[in-house]
């Protein structure tokens, strides 16, 4: 893999530098280096033969909760037993490094792993929820305490109906909670880095046009195209454990110049 020119990185660092409001769009690619499978990798063992697009809606639950719900608690325990990596704390370390100066990093992040939060980083927004927590189908009653593994698949709540994973399947709407921050956050961007990420799934997908709207500066970090890079106005390629380190030291270099 090529490395990112110095002129590259020392731009992006610039305007970090000089920013107070940034948002980064955090997608699977991020917790790929904590060994936590992208959710377009193809899964391992047992689950090989799985699609993820498709266990991933309501309608795979509705016809077949047991296989869903164990798809599910493997995953929770993976997400349990990985642990951040140096692009979820160089994550961290920015945000620190931005409210020393009296700016803000706000993450909107489609995972669901809880990495970013075991990282140190406090202003998060779990776009797709959180595979760390399930949900009664009857009550929406919330539970984050359920042994692992679950007893069963699928798993009955106590008021009669199932537990499901409380996390965003496609076709479902995302909290209104969650999409309100991220709106919030987008209003007054100044630099939008979207961060491991496909750049297909909406509407998350469509945040970096909002950003560019408001006329932050666009900036992809991927080993890989996306849909993004074309319209991105620096494209760091490359591992975001490489990555956002080298652009956390070199907004340290520049400060201390
Ligand atoms: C690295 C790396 C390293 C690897 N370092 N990088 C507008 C247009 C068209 C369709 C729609 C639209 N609006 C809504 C839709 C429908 C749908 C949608 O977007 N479909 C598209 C596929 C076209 N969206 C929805 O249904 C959403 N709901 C909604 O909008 O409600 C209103 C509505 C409904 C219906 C119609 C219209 C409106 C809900 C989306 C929920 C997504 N949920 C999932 C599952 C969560 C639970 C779980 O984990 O099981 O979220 S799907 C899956 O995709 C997961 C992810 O968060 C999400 C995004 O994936 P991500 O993070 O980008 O991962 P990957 O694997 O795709 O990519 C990894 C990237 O990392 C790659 O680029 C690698 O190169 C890179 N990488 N190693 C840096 N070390």
């Amino acid at each position: 893999m090529a490395e990112n020119p110095a002129s590259e990185l020392i731009r992006v660092a610039e305007r970090l530098r000089g920013g107070r409001r940034v948002v980064a769009l955090t997608g699977a690619g991020v917790s790929a280096e904590s060994k936590i499978p992208t959710f377009r990798d193809a899964m391992s063992g047992l689950w090989a033969s799985f699609d993820p697009q498709r266990l991933a809606t309501p309608e795979a639950f509705e016809a077949d909760p047991a296989t869903v719900s164990k798809w599910y608690d493997f995953r929770r325990e993976k997400c349990a037993q990985a642990l951040p990596n140096p692009g979820h704390l160089a994550l961290a370390r920015l945000e620190g490094l931005l409210e020393t100066r009296g700016g803000r990093l706000d993450i909107l992040t489609q995972n669901v792993d809880g990495l970013h939060q075991r990282a140190g980083s406090k202003r998060i927004t779990e776009l797709h929820g959180s595979i760390m927590r399930w949900r009664c189908t009857r009550t929406n009653a919330r539970a984050d305490d359920l042994p692992m593994p679950l007893p069963s698949y699928p798993m009955p709540s106590p008021s009669g109906g199932w537990y499901r994973p409380d996390v965003v399947w496609f076709g479902e709407m995302l909290p209104e909670a969650a999409l309100a921050a991220a709106w919030e956050a987008l209003e007054g961007c100044e630099v939008f880095l979207s961060i491991g990420t496909s750049a297909v799934v909406y509407p998350a997908a469509g945040f970096a046009d909002e950003a560019r709207s408001r006329g932050a500066l666009i900036v992809e970090v991927n080993p890989e195209q996306t849909p993004l890079t074309s319209r991105a106005d620096v494209v760091l390629r490359g591992l975001s454990g490489v990555v956002l380190p080298q652009l956390v030291d070199a907004i340290m270099d520049a400060r201390m110049a």
